[in-house]
């Protein structure tokens, strides 16, 4: 037995051994449709890609944070860490994106991400009041760029993010006011509102933001477990009521509000009812997987955007499995597949959407962020497939209400010295 060892390992020794394996191997590698594959195609599609923007980020790094130390031999590198790298550092904004403090400045970008902290419509789990924070802190993970689409985003857009709508956290319907409020201002601006909430309460001040901007029609494609359109819950306009109160407003129809991944023990009659009597369109998570993710996106932009002229997408968090997302306010298991969810908000984004909210991330209750980090995904991904499809920006010919908003009276900076410290005086 010994001797039969000795002699393999001899024989795994001999060179021309070797070299018949290594033959072998070349061989099988050596696939003949290799070139058929995405992995192929988009390997290459990257070099059409521009990078000046990358260049410019680190310049412009140098100039804020100053030049590196004399030992790094990356001269790229500054000394205080500003933009994207490294990536466990820094001041989170949503994909390290420029904060516009100064929320006019939204009108020099492609879009804006806003945060909305609301947790007052919960009727469960609470804690999405710390979404916005919780998405934005994970968001660093990310590099702008996606290999399979072959966009970079920083590349091809721009994108700020304006911080958090002031709610009022015992209030809905002043909370409400302030949403619909900073949202229309978003999108008066012109540039693409993305918001991260927040419970899906904000779904209707959100909606109504976007409605009041325009006279032309919106249709609504929603994704989600539950189908959250009953008039009231617990006497008020909770987190089970945004679509109600949307499609009671003017240019919103109902017909054109379209719900995928409804379905489980979560679904309260009362909304049933609503859904029936407004005649709007529900697609189950088994209609999903019998008709296939190409046909289902194919039906659901059919219904968003039969007679209207823009569509709003909601993504509830929760329509992805629990498994994947335990983070959120009503959890239920039987949801979408990541990567199902994924291609479904992509493939309806591909026609262009006219805002996003991403809503029921509830930071206290996830795991490592994995809850945080596909709400990340849905957005950059939505985002990735405008670019891809060259739909951004397609919603501002409909804005022809704009708002304007007065601001108050200041000048200066804050906590400022008007006399600075001058070393040597
Ligand atoms: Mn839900």
């Amino acid at each position: 037995m010994f001797s039969e060892i000795l002699k393999a390992e001899a024989r795994a020794r001999d060179p021309r051994s070797q070299r018949a394996r290594h033959a072998t191997r070349e061989m099988r590698s050596h696939h003949p449709d290799l070139t058929k594959l995405a992995g192929w195609k988009a390997m290459r599609k990257e070099a059409e890609l521009p990078e000046g923007r990358w260049a410019e980020e680190r310049a412009w790094a140098l100039r804020m944070g100053l030049t590196g130390a004399d030992t790094i031999e990356d001269k790229s590198i500054p000394t205080f860490a500003r933009g994207e790298l490294p990536h466990y550092a820094g001041i989170n904004t949503f994909l390290k994106a420029p904060y516009t403090e100064d929320v006019l400045e939204v009108a020099n970008y492609d879009a804006t991400v806003l945060g909305i902290p609301f947790d007052g419509g919960t009727t469960y789990r609470p804690g999405t009041r710390f979404g916005p924070q919780g998405v934005r802190k994970i968001s660093a993970l990310y590099t702008p760029y996606n290999y399979e689409m072959g966009v970079d985003l920083r590349e091809q857009m721009t994108l700020c993010d304006a911080g958090d709508v002031f709610t009022i956290p015992a209030n809905i319907e002043k909370s409400f006011d302030q949403i619909s409020r900073g949202v229309s201002h978003v999108f008066s601006s012109g540039s693409l509102p993305i918001m991260i909430g927040g419970d899906h309460s904000i779904g209707f001040p959100c909606v109504r933001g976007i409605a009041e901007c325009t006279s032309k029609k919106i249709g609504i494609a929603h994704f989600d477990r539950h189908a959250d359109i009953q008039e009231k819950d617990l006497d008020e306009r909770m987190h089970t009521t945004p679509w109600f109160h949307s499609t009671n407003l003017p240019n919103v129809p109902a017909k054109n509000l379209v719900q995928i991944g409804i379905g489980g023990w979560q679904v309260p009659r009362e909304a049933v009812k609503v859904a029936r009597e407004r005649n709007t369109n529900i697609i189950t998570m088994g209609d999903m997987e019998k008709m296939g993710l190409d046909k289902t996106i194919e039906m659901a932009l059919e219904m968003a955007w039969d007679g209207v002229d823009m569509v709003y997408m909601s993504f509830d968090i929760d329509s992805i499995d629990c498994g994947f997302v335990p983070g959120t306010g009503w959890p239920e298991p039987g949801g979408f597949l990541p990567r199902e969810a994924l291609a479904l908000a992509s493939g309806v984004a591909a026609e262009g959407i006219c805002g996003l909210e991403l809503v029921e991330v509830s930071p206290p209750y996830d795991t490592s962020d994995i809850t945080a980090l596909m709400g990340t995904r849905v957005i950059v991904d939505v985002l990735g497939s405008m670019v891809a499809h060259g739909k951004l920006g397609a919603h501002k010919r409909h804005i022809d209400k704009p708002v304007t908003l007065p601001h108050g009276e200041f000048e200066g900076k804050r906590w400022s010295n008007p006399a600075p410290h001058k070393v040597g005086e």
